[in-house]
């Protein structure tokens, strides 16, 4: 399976869902996943939309539940389309926040522990194994669009990156 082939096989558009990255100078802020997809993994901090909401609220809301921070100028930063042939409801499209300024100071929720890390000693073995595909070039400054093809087990199958 490829993702050309998957893709032809998906009429819907894709459900999205927002991902945010508190960054500080050389450090930047993931959080532990307490609960549901993508449990026991370091990530950023995000989540589905609430009907007629729009993605940048989203991100916001999202941010404020989990962490407990209002994130400020949010900057829009990448595109990732994810699908997964063998569970499709879990096919997603999220869209990548960094932020540099915030109100309020992270903190731990039900669903999230949050912790700084240095930018270039990321823990991509406890991530999601796309992460270290485009994470650190966003990091770096670049915009990415990309897209992501799993397999049973979260294994990554196939995958495109591109530096927009
Ligand atoms: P809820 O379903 O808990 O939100 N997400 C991913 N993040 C990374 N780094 N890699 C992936 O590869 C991801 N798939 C989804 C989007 C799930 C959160 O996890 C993100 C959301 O912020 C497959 O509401």
């Amino acid at each position: 399976m490829d993702i050309i082939g998957y893709k032809k096989t998906i009429h819907q558009p894709l459900r999205q869902a927002t991902l945010l990255f508190l960054v500080k100078g050389k450090k930047v802020l993931l959080a532990m996943k307490k609960r549901g997809f993508g449990k026991d993994r370091w990530n950023g901090v995000g989540g589905k939309l609430n009907p007629n909401e729009k993605i940048e609220e989203a991100a916001v809301r999202e941010t404020q539940e989990e962490i407990g921070v209002i994130p400020l100028d949010i900057e829009k930063r990448a595109v990732l389309n994810f699908y997964f042939p063998h569970n499709p409801v879990w096919n997603q499209q999220v869209i990548i926040y960094l932020a540099k300024n915030w109100i309020g100071k992270p903190m731990e929720s039900e669903e999230m522990k949050p912790r700084w890390f240095n930018k270039n000693d990321l823990p991509f073995e406890l991530m999601w194994p796309d992460d270290k595909h485009w994470l650190p070039k966003v990091l770096e400054g670049s915009n990415i669009n990309a897209e992501f093809l799993f397999g049973e087990n979260d294994t990554l199958l196939n995958f495109n990156v591109a530096e927009i």
